[in-house]
């Protein structure tokens, strides 16, 4: 998978090159590139926005710095077709199941705004190209950040453990919290490792047990407790 991000805070993304983004990287399973907006301006003081009209506080992100950097990201790869991210907190809901669906796109190209975003007419004109896949807005929650580019980091290490190769083990996927299968809709329950006995608090007997089944058992317990503790809105039994 191809991801370009373009930002006005190009090393805000450097997180992207560490851990498991950064190992998926490094290993040729993502082919990353950050891009900084202000080298597609050609004004002394590298303008990147302007007042909105109609009046207002802040400012808006101009769409003539945003079409020349993503035309220029569309021309460095000719026969395949980009969909364009915009993380805003105005977009759908990115959730597990939009990772999954997304962990299958060859190019994503994610626009961070910062201010009050970028002017609208530029994800109106990016669904309207037929050499880009289409316009995807979405939030990654229900709060206000200053910029997309956290939404960023979040948004590419929830698809990339999804990549095949990059986690080891690919069971992990399987039984994460709000992945679809067997534990959907249901947060994962407590873990343990050694020692058995920690400042006077033991692992629960079960674990050590050896029986397969009352431990799967006894997890979905858990499972189903700490749902209804911490996330009754999903509706666990
Ligand atoms: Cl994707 N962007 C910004 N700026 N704020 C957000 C968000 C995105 N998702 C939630 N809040």
């Amino acid at each position: 998978m191809r991801v370009d991000v373009v930002s006005i805070f190009p090393a805000y993304l450097d997180a992207l090159e560490l851990s498991l983004v950064g190992r998926a990287a490094h290993s040729g399973v993502i082919d990353l590139h950050v891009h900084d907006l202000r080298d597609f301006t050609h004004d002394r003081h590298r303008t990147v926005d302007d007042t909105p009209y109609g009046g207002g506080p802040g400012m808006v992100m101009s769409p003539v710095p945003w079409g020349e950097a993503l035309d220029h990201v569309r021309a460095q790869v000719p026969d395949e077709r980009p969909v364009l991210v915009i993380p805003t907190p105005s977009g759908r809901l990115f959730a597990q199941s939009t990772a999954t669906a997304w962990s299958t796109d060859t190019w994503l190209v994610f626009a961070c705004g910062r201010y009050e975003g970028i002017d609208s007419r530029v994800a109106e004109h990016y669904a309207q190209r037929a050499d880009w896949a289409g316009v995807r807005e979405v939030s990654i929650g229900d709060y206000v950040l200053a910029g997309g580019e956290a939404a960023v980091l979040v948004i590419v290490e929830a698809i990339a453990r999804l990549l095949p190769g990059v986690l080891g083990n690919e069971e992990s996927v399987r039984d994460d919290s709000f992945a679809t299968g067997a534990m959907s809709d249901l947060l994962e329950g407590p873990v343990y490792t050694k020692p058995p006995e920690w400042r006077g608090l033991d692992v629960p007997d079960v674990l050590l047990s050896g029986h397969h089944g009352q431990i799967a058992q006894w997890r979905e317990e858990r499972s189903r407790e700490r749902t209804a503790d911490m996330r009754p809105d999903l509706g666990a039994s």
